[in-house]
């Protein structure tokens, strides 16, 4: 039974949803590539609401693809089997155990976790890896880093047919080698791929800062790529937000609208980026 309540802001309400018009109205038929990066999936609540917001994007005429990481599960499977894992820039040292189980945690245990999250609030997904239909082949990135991979052909193709049967494409981060070879991708780097390949709308990198920091110290909510380049070079750009940038640049150079780095803690971070006027995060363009 409906029931009247005295205590919700009303107004505020019908703003929001007043204020969503010309963005669903912008968004409809457009593709939005979401990284969804380990450190930024919580528990199941916050999966569950990460899952609303892109079936509700789906709902509403938008292509979503999901490209996710999952480096904290390889870590602790790692440690379980006794596996040390060494870094070099920002990428783990891949060798053949290493590999067999950041596919096995990537394309196996975080992946099905998202899909069945999604399924779950009604959204009709289907997980891939870059594997799955050449999708993703990768050249080696250095040979210091083992089975680390560049992509270097994104195949569309299956994307495509997922998106005209309104079907969401969950991607796991493995590429293939000309020779059959498995590759381990970094997630921000496989995303930027598949967004440029797709010509993606936006790109939405969610992680666990609110974007990126400008020279005062104060996160800063929209940049061109003039700018993000200016920051590497003098160092206000720094650490692991270097190649999350360098990620939305060639994303940008490969044809990508737009870029946003934000935290994908936020609950309802997505949609709170497309469907508001100031969505959290940064936004990265030309
Ligand atoms: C990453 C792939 C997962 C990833 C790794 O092995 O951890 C490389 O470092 P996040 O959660 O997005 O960091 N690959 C080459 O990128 O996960």
């Amino acid at each position: 039974m409906r029931k009247l309540s005295m205590n919700r802001d009303w107004i505020a309400t019908a703003r929001t949803l007043n204020e969503a018009l010309p963005y669903l109205q912008r968004y409809e038929g457009a593709t939005v590539v979401i990284k969804f990066g380990g450190n930024a999936m919580g528990d199941d609540d916050a999966m569950a609401s990460f899952a609303r917001d892109i079936v509700l994007m789906r709902h509403v005429g938008v292509n979503p693809v999901v490209v996710h990481g999952g480096g904290p599960m390889i870590n602790d499977m790692l440690k379980k089997l006794g596996v040390e894992s060494e870094w070099i820039g920002g990428k783990r040292v891949t060798d053949e155990a290493t590999i067999e189980v950041v596919e096995m945690v990537l394309a196996g245990r975080v992946n099905k976790r998202i899909v069945q999250a999604i399924n779950a609030e009604g959204g009709r997904a289907v997980g891939l890896s870059g594997k799955d239909a050449n999708l993703m082949v990768c050249e080696p990135t250095d040979p210091k880093l083992g089975f680390v991979g560049t992509p270097v052909e994104v195949d569309p193709f299956v994307l495509e047919r997922l998106a005209e049967s309104e079907t969401i494409p969950v991607i796991a981060p493995i590429g293939v080698g000309r020779d059959g070879e498995t590759f381990n991708v970094n997630g921000d780097t496989a995303a930027g791929a598949i967004a440029a390949a797709l010509k993606a709308d936006r790109l939405l990198l969610l992680t666990d800062v609110p974007g990126v920091k400008g020279r005062d110290g104060n996160w800063v909510t929209e940049l061109t790529a003039l700018q993000i380049r200016e920051m590497i070079s003098d160092g206000t750009i720094g650490g692991g937000m270097i190649p999350k940038t360098e990620t939305a640049l060639s994303a940008i150079e490969g044809g990508v609208r737009a870029v946003v780095i934000l935290d994908g803690r936020i609950e309802n971070a997505c949609l709170l980026e497309l469907y508001t006027e100031q969505g959290p995060g940064s936004l990265i363009r030309q």
